[in-house]
Protein backbone atom coordinates (compact mmCIF):
# COMPACT_ATOMS: atom_id res chain seq x y z
CA UNK A 1 0.00 0.00 0.00
CA UNK A 2 2.37 2.49 -0.80
CA UNK A 3 -0.07 5.41 -1.95
CA UNK A 4 -3.19 4.99 -0.08
CA UNK A 5 -3.54 5.15 3.93
CA UNK A 6 -6.48 3.73 5.19
CA UNK A 7 -8.38 3.93 8.98
CA UNK A 8 -11.29 2.12 9.78
CA UNK A 9 -12.99 3.84 12.92
CA UNK A 10 -16.60 2.09 13.79
CA UNK A 11 -18.28 1.92 10.45
CA UNK A 12 -16.15 4.51 8.85
CA UNK A 13 -13.23 3.69 6.62
CA UNK A 14 -11.22 7.26 5.72
CA UNK A 15 -8.77 6.59 2.76
CA UNK A 16 -6.39 8.99 2.15
CA UNK A 17 -4.38 9.38 -1.21
CA UNK A 18 -0.88 9.53 -0.43
CA UNK A 19 1.39 10.75 -3.45
CA UNK A 20 2.56 13.58 -2.03
CA UNK A 21 5.55 14.53 -5.04
CA UNK A 22 2.87 14.40 -7.47
CA UNK A 23 0.31 16.11 -5.34
CA UNK A 24 -2.20 12.95 -5.40
CA UNK A 25 -2.03 12.33 -9.35
CA UNK A 26 -4.21 9.52 -9.95
CA UNK A 27 -1.97 6.88 -11.35
CA UNK A 28 -3.26 3.35 -13.03
CA UNK A 29 -1.18 1.89 -9.58
CA UNK A 30 -2.96 3.88 -7.07
CA UNK A 31 -6.69 3.44 -8.83
CA UNK A 32 -5.42 -0.59 -8.38
CA UNK A 33 -4.48 0.07 -4.98
CA UNK A 34 -7.75 1.91 -4.21
CA UNK A 35 -10.14 -0.80 -5.42
CA UNK A 36 -8.35 -3.64 -3.82
CA UNK A 37 -8.78 -1.51 -0.66
CA UNK A 38 -12.03 -0.88 -0.99
CA UNK A 39 -13.73 -4.01 -3.00
CA UNK A 40 -13.97 -6.02 0.60
CA UNK A 41 -14.57 -3.21 2.59
CA UNK A 42 -17.36 -2.41 0.16
CA UNK A 43 -18.92 -5.86 0.92
CA UNK A 44 -18.27 -5.88 5.17
CA UNK A 45 -22.01 -5.19 6.29
CA UNK A 46 -19.97 -3.78 9.04
CA UNK A 47 -18.31 -0.66 6.99
CA UNK A 48 -21.45 2.00 6.20
CA UNK A 49 -19.76 4.79 4.96
CA UNK A 50 -16.55 5.38 3.27
CA UNK A 51 -14.54 8.92 3.79
CA UNK A 52 -11.87 9.78 0.63
CA UNK A 53 -9.51 12.55 1.18
CA UNK A 54 -5.72 13.92 0.74
CA UNK A 55 -3.44 16.00 2.55
CA UNK A 56 -3.76 19.98 3.64
CA UNK A 57 -2.35 21.12 0.32
CA UNK A 58 -4.24 18.79 -2.58
CA UNK A 59 -6.93 16.51 -2.20
CA UNK A 60 -5.91 14.68 -5.86
CA UNK A 61 -4.11 17.32 -8.54
CA UNK A 62 -5.77 14.57 -11.25
CA UNK A 63 -5.09 11.77 -13.31
CA UNK A 64 -1.21 11.17 -13.68
CA UNK A 65 0.06 13.57 -16.66
CA UNK A 66 3.46 11.66 -16.63
CA UNK A 67 1.72 8.56 -16.99
CA UNK A 68 -0.65 9.32 -19.49
CA UNK A 69 2.01 11.49 -21.95
CA UNK A 70 2.99 8.77 -24.00
CA UNK A 71 0.30 6.95 -24.65
CA UNK A 72 -1.40 6.85 -28.12
CA UNK A 73 -4.65 6.50 -29.19
CA UNK A 74 -4.63 2.69 -29.66
CA UNK A 75 -3.05 1.89 -26.70
CA UNK A 76 -5.67 4.43 -24.51
CA UNK A 77 -8.03 2.68 -26.19
CA UNK A 78 -6.89 -1.14 -25.96
CA UNK A 79 -6.68 -0.16 -22.23
CA UNK A 80 -10.29 1.43 -21.90
CA UNK A 81 -7.95 3.89 -19.98
CA UNK A 82 -9.62 4.72 -16.41
CA UNK A 83 -12.84 2.65 -17.49
CA UNK A 84 -11.69 1.06 -14.06
CA UNK A 85 -13.05 4.02 -12.09
CA UNK A 86 -16.70 3.29 -12.90
CA UNK A 87 -16.08 0.39 -10.31
CA UNK A 88 -15.22 3.48 -7.76
CA UNK A 89 -18.14 5.62 -8.26
CA UNK A 90 -20.48 2.26 -8.35
CA UNK A 91 -19.08 0.86 -4.67
CA UNK A 92 -22.42 0.32 -2.18
CA UNK A 93 -21.42 2.25 0.34
CA UNK A 94 -21.71 5.25 0.74
CA UNK A 95 -18.62 8.07 0.30
CA UNK A 96 -18.04 11.07 1.73
CA UNK A 97 -14.78 13.58 -0.22
CA UNK A 98 -13.35 15.42 2.48
CA UNK A 99 -11.27 17.85 0.27
CA UNK A 100 -8.79 20.32 1.16
CA UNK A 101 -6.64 22.25 -1.27
CA UNK A 102 -6.86 21.40 -5.28
CA UNK A 103 -9.33 18.88 -6.22
CA UNK A 104 -8.59 19.35 -10.44
CA UNK A 105 -8.84 16.70 -13.26
CA UNK A 106 -9.25 13.58 -11.99
CA UNK A 107 -9.43 14.95 -8.73
CA UNK A 108 -11.93 17.45 -9.31
CA UNK A 109 -13.80 13.86 -11.04
CA UNK A 110 -13.50 11.66 -7.77
CA UNK A 111 -14.73 14.05 -5.38
CA UNK A 112 -17.96 14.15 -8.20
CA UNK A 113 -17.99 10.48 -7.71
CA UNK A 114 -18.81 10.80 -3.92
CA UNK A 115 -22.17 11.36 -2.59
CA UNK A 116 -21.34 14.11 0.12
CA UNK A 117 -18.20 16.92 -0.78
CA UNK A 118 -17.14 18.92 2.34
CA UNK A 119 -14.88 21.39 1.11
CA UNK A 120 -12.47 23.78 3.22
CA UNK A 121 -12.46 27.31 2.24
CA UNK A 122 -8.84 26.90 0.64
CA UNK A 123 -10.07 24.01 -1.87
CA UNK A 124 -10.29 24.80 -5.30
CA UNK A 125 -12.23 22.81 -7.93
CA UNK A 126 -11.59 22.64 -11.72
CA UNK A 127 -11.06 21.02 -14.98
CA UNK A 128 -7.87 22.19 -16.77
CA UNK A 129 -7.81 19.18 -18.91
CA UNK A 130 -8.00 21.86 -22.15
CA UNK A 131 -4.74 23.24 -21.14
CA UNK A 132 -2.94 19.86 -21.88
CA UNK A 133 -4.82 19.18 -25.30
CA UNK A 134 -7.63 16.69 -23.72
CA UNK A 135 -10.75 16.99 -21.91
CA UNK A 136 -11.95 15.46 -18.73
CA UNK A 137 -12.08 11.47 -19.19
CA UNK A 138 -13.03 10.27 -15.52
CA UNK A 139 -17.08 12.06 -16.06
CA UNK A 140 -15.98 15.25 -15.98
CA UNK A 141 -18.31 16.78 -18.76
CA UNK A 142 -21.04 14.58 -17.54
CA UNK A 143 -20.76 15.03 -13.52
CA UNK A 144 -20.03 18.31 -13.71
CA UNK A 145 -22.69 19.51 -16.21
CA UNK A 146 -25.37 17.66 -14.33
CA UNK A 147 -24.71 19.01 -10.93
CA UNK A 148 -23.63 22.90 -11.72
CA UNK A 149 -25.95 23.48 -15.23
CA UNK A 150 -24.46 23.86 -19.18
CA UNK A 151 -23.48 27.65 -18.07
CA UNK A 152 -20.82 26.95 -15.49
CA UNK A 153 -20.03 23.26 -16.91
CA UNK A 154 -19.03 24.90 -20.12
CA UNK A 155 -17.15 28.30 -18.37
CA UNK A 156 -15.23 25.72 -16.29
CA UNK A 157 -14.17 22.91 -19.14
CA UNK A 158 -13.14 25.37 -22.15
CA UNK A 159 -11.69 28.36 -20.08
CA UNK A 160 -9.83 25.43 -17.59
CA UNK A 161 -10.16 27.86 -14.96
CA UNK A 162 -10.85 27.13 -11.22
CA UNK A 163 -13.41 28.14 -8.79
CA UNK A 164 -12.72 28.52 -5.18
CA UNK A 165 -14.80 26.75 -2.41
CA UNK A 166 -17.64 29.33 -2.19
CA UNK A 167 -18.41 29.64 -5.46
CA UNK A 168 -18.31 25.44 -5.88
CA UNK A 169 -21.07 25.51 -2.95
CA UNK A 170 -22.88 28.59 -4.84
CA UNK A 171 -23.17 25.90 -8.00
CA UNK A 172 -24.03 22.95 -6.49
CA UNK A 173 -20.80 20.91 -6.79
CA UNK A 174 -19.85 21.28 -3.21
CA UNK A 175 -22.27 19.96 0.08
CA UNK A 176 -20.52 22.40 2.69
CA UNK A 177 -17.67 24.65 2.96
CA UNK A 178 -16.29 24.47 6.58
CA UNK A 179 -12.86 26.04 8.15
CA UNK A 180 -9.72 24.32 6.49
CA UNK A 181 -9.11 22.14 10.19
CA UNK A 182 -12.48 21.15 10.02
CA UNK A 183 -12.70 19.31 6.67
CA UNK A 184 -12.23 15.44 7.63
CA UNK A 185 -13.52 15.88 11.43
CA UNK A 186 -16.72 17.40 9.81
CA UNK A 187 -16.58 14.89 6.78
CA UNK A 188 -15.90 11.99 9.26
CA UNK A 189 -18.97 13.43 11.32
CA UNK A 190 -21.45 13.17 8.56
CA UNK A 191 -19.82 9.79 7.33
CA UNK A 192 -20.68 8.07 10.86
CA UNK A 193 -24.22 10.01 10.77
CA UNK A 194 -24.59 8.43 7.37
CA UNK A 195 -23.61 4.82 8.91
CA UNK A 196 -25.27 4.49 11.78
CA UNK A 197 -28.53 4.47 9.27
CA UNK A 198 -29.51 1.46 7.68
CA UNK A 199 -28.13 0.52 4.21
CA UNK A 200 -31.45 -0.61 2.29
CA UNK A 201 -32.90 3.16 2.94
CA UNK A 202 -29.72 4.54 2.11
CA UNK A 203 -29.10 2.51 -0.95
CA UNK A 204 -32.98 3.36 -2.09
CA UNK A 205 -32.19 7.22 -1.02
CA UNK A 206 -28.98 7.51 -2.77
CA UNK A 207 -30.58 5.51 -6.32
CA UNK A 208 -33.29 8.14 -6.54
CA UNK A 209 -31.40 11.28 -6.01
CA UNK A 210 -28.62 10.20 -8.43
CA UNK A 211 -31.47 8.92 -10.62
CA UNK A 212 -33.35 12.89 -10.60
CA UNK A 213 -29.90 13.65 -12.71
CA UNK A 214 -30.91 10.95 -15.45
CA UNK A 215 -34.27 10.48 -15.78
CA UNK A 216 -38.11 12.82 -16.08
CA UNK A 217 -39.94 13.93 -13.50
CA UNK A 218 -42.59 11.98 -13.96
CA UNK A 219 -40.62 9.14 -14.02
CA UNK A 220 -38.43 9.85 -11.62
CA UNK A 221 -41.29 10.51 -8.31
CA UNK A 222 -42.74 7.12 -10.07
CA UNK A 223 -39.17 5.66 -9.05
CA UNK A 224 -38.83 7.37 -5.73
CA UNK A 225 -42.47 6.02 -4.68
CA UNK A 226 -41.88 2.24 -5.90
CA UNK A 227 -38.75 2.16 -3.70
CA UNK A 228 -40.57 3.90 -1.18
CA UNK A 229 -43.32 1.29 -0.77
CA UNK A 230 -40.43 -1.61 -1.30
CA UNK A 231 -38.83 -0.33 1.96
CA UNK A 232 -41.70 -0.98 3.85
CA UNK A 233 -40.68 -4.65 3.55
CA UNK A 234 -37.58 -3.98 5.47
CA UNK A 235 -37.22 -4.57 9.35
CA UNK A 236 -35.63 -0.74 8.87
CA UNK A 237 -38.60 0.78 8.44
CA UNK A 238 -40.73 -1.04 11.11
CA UNK A 239 -37.70 -0.44 14.10
CA UNK A 240 -37.53 3.67 12.61
CA UNK A 241 -40.89 4.03 12.75
CA UNK A 242 -41.46 2.20 16.27
CA UNK A 243 -38.44 4.44 18.02
CA UNK A 244 -39.83 7.42 17.07
CA UNK A 245 -42.75 6.10 18.53
CA UNK A 246 -41.38 5.03 21.22
CA UNK A 247 -39.41 8.28 22.11
CA UNK A 248 -36.33 5.65 21.62
CA UNK A 249 -33.13 5.72 19.75
CA UNK A 250 -33.49 3.61 16.27
CA UNK A 251 -31.39 0.60 16.10
CA UNK A 252 -31.08 -0.61 12.44
CA UNK A 253 -30.20 -3.62 11.51
CA UNK A 254 -29.53 -3.17 7.45
CA UNK A 255 -32.69 -5.54 7.26
N1 LIG B 1 0.20 14.39 -12.85
C1 LIG B 1 1.52 14.15 -12.62
N2 LIG B 1 2.28 14.97 -11.89
C2 LIG B 1 1.70 16.06 -11.35
C3 LIG B 1 0.35 16.37 -11.55
C4 LIG B 1 -0.41 15.47 -12.33
N3 LIG B 1 -1.72 15.66 -12.56
N4 LIG B 1 0.09 17.52 -10.92
C5 LIG B 1 1.22 17.93 -10.33
N5 LIG B 1 2.21 17.04 -10.60
C6 LIG B 1 3.60 17.12 -10.14
C7 LIG B 1 4.37 18.22 -10.85
O1 LIG B 1 4.85 17.77 -12.10
C8 LIG B 1 5.48 18.49 -9.87
O2 LIG B 1 6.46 17.50 -10.00
P1 LIG B 1 8.06 17.94 -9.94
O3 LIG B 1 8.25 18.41 -8.53
O4 LIG B 1 8.77 16.66 -10.25
O5 LIG B 1 8.23 19.01 -10.95
C9 LIG B 1 4.81 18.26 -8.51
O6 LIG B 1 3.63 17.48 -8.77
C10 LIG B 1 4.36 19.54 -7.84
O7 LIG B 1 3.57 20.27 -8.76
P2 LIG B 1 3.79 21.84 -9.07
O8 LIG B 1 5.22 22.18 -8.93
O9 LIG B 1 3.13 22.12 -10.37
O10 LIG B 1 2.97 22.48 -7.86
P3 LIG B 1 2.27 23.91 -7.82
O11 LIG B 1 1.86 24.11 -6.40
O12 LIG B 1 3.15 24.93 -8.46
O13 LIG B 1 0.95 23.77 -8.73
C11 LIG B 1 -1.07 22.68 -9.52
C12 LIG B 1 -0.11 22.96 -8.31
C13 LIG B 1 -1.77 23.99 -9.91
C14 LIG B 1 -2.10 21.67 -9.04
C15 LIG B 1 -0.24 22.15 -10.70
O14 LIG B 1 0.58 21.06 -10.26
C16 LIG B 1 -1.08 21.64 -11.85
O15 LIG B 1 -1.61 22.43 -12.61
N6 LIG B 1 -1.19 20.30 -11.98
C17 LIG B 1 -1.88 19.68 -13.09
C18 LIG B 1 -3.37 19.82 -12.93
C19 LIG B 1 -4.04 19.19 -14.13
O16 LIG B 1 -3.86 19.59 -15.26
N7 LIG B 1 -4.87 18.17 -13.87
C20 LIG B 1 -5.58 17.47 -14.92
C21 LIG B 1 -4.84 16.23 -15.31
S1 LIG B 1 -5.65 15.38 -16.65
C22 LIG B 1 -6.99 14.65 -15.90
O17 LIG B 1 -7.11 14.60 -14.71
C23 LIG B 1 -8.09 14.05 -16.74
C24 LIG B 1 -7.55 12.98 -17.51
C25 LIG B 1 -8.62 12.19 -18.16
C26 LIG B 1 -8.18 10.82 -18.43
C27 LIG B 1 -8.90 10.28 -19.59
C28 LIG B 1 -8.83 8.79 -19.68
C29 LIG B 1 -9.69 8.21 -20.75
Amino acid sequence: MNNLKTERHGRVVTVRLHRPHVLNALSTELLTELLDVLRPLDADPEVGCFVVTGSERVFAAGADIKEMAGRTAVEMAAEDYFSAWEEFAGFGTPKVAAVNGHALGGGCELAMMCDVIIAGESATFGQPEIKLGVIPGIGGTQRLTRLVGRAKAMDLILTGRTMDAHEAERSGLVSRVVPDDQVLPTATEAAATIASYGRPALTAARECVDRALETGLRDGTLFERRVFHALFATEDQTEGMNAFLEKRPASFKGR
